[in-house]
């Protein structure tokens, strides 16, 4: 049995997640960051984007179905839907499934992260070639900016940690351009890090929603156990002011496949734990 171990380090929690490696598979410095591709003992292929895991072939569902159906069953009828990150295609693949989602647009800064993806998680890649789907390789912050007003029903920004690239991703400009963007109604998702850990900026993010004129806001957690402490956290931000308790009743028997997300599920993180419920 190998004995080689990729661990993250994670430094405000004073915790690391390592996994068992067999041998590393690829490694790419694109312009914006080095993309590394390892095979595991336990948890298929690994993607770690400078340094910081990004997917497992064996976990990756938990995050990307609470990235999108949770919302996409928030909305009344989502017909189109924006992904700002997300090169890996996992979040896109989920928001397909959606047989009422007449267009969803993926933009990633990173080419290389969806050729990599292609590669080693080509499960995830599945639906590219769907005719309502389209691959951008462009700032997605740009892109938010210069979209028509109200022509989007829900951005799912599914991107790294608020460093490097992502930064731009977690403040006041850019949640004024996605509710530009949004139809009365419509819902942005952000992957918000840890419950847990990292509670300051998810307060920061939400207030940074708030500022930028955001109605409703639900922090939904969900595990991840490949991501630092293993607890993740997406939050949804209404353009307006219904909140997020009820959905859509067809989340009941959705008509596709899943892994880990049901009504039930739903339910379940909308409840929020006290201690979390008293600082957001
Ligand atoms: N999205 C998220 C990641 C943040 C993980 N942070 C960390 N490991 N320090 C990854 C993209 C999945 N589609």
């Amino acid at each position: 049995m190998s004995d080689t171990w990729f661990r993250e380090d994670f430094e405000h929690t004073g915790s690391s997640i390592g996994f068992r490696v067999t041998r590393k598979l690829d490694q790419v410095q694109s312009d914006f960051q080095k993309i590394e591709i390892y095979e595991t003992t336990d948890w298929g292929n690994l993607m770690v984007i400078d340094g910081a895991v990004m997917l497992t072939t064996r976990d990756n569902f938990l995050y990307h179905e609470m990235m999108s159906h949770p919302a996409l069953f928030a909305h009344p009828d989502p017909q189109s839907v924006v992904i700002i990150g997300g090169g890996d295609c996992g979040t896109l693949r989920e928001v397909l499934k959606h047989r009422g989602v007449k267009k969803a647009v993926q933009c990633d800064i990173d080419e290389q992260v969806t050729r990599m993806a292609e590669k080693y998680f080509p499960e995830l890649c599945e639906s590219n070639g769907d005719p309502r789907a389209e691959l951008l390789f462009d700032d997605g912050i740009a892109y938010m900016a210069n979209l028509g007003a109200e022509s989007v029903d829900v951005v799912i920004v599914d991107s790294t940690d608020p460093v490097g690239p992502a930064e731009g991703l977690f403040n006041r400009a850019f949640y004024e351009s996605c509710l530009k963007a949004l139809r009365p109604g419509g819902i942005l998702v952000q992957q918000s890090e840890s419950p847990l850990a990292l509670v300051q900026l998810m307060k920061d993010m939400r207030q940074a929603m708030r500022d930028a004129g955001f109605g409703a806001l639900k922090t939904l957690p969900f595990p991840q156990p490949c991501y630092p402490t293993g607890w993740w956290s997406c939050t949804l931000a209404r353009k307006g002011e219904e909140g997020f308790e009820t959905f859509r009743a067809d989340a009941e028997s959705p008509g596709f496949a899943t892994r880990y997300y049901t009504a039930a599920i739903h339910r379940g993180a909308l409840a929020t734990p006290p201690y979390l419920a008293e600082e957001l």
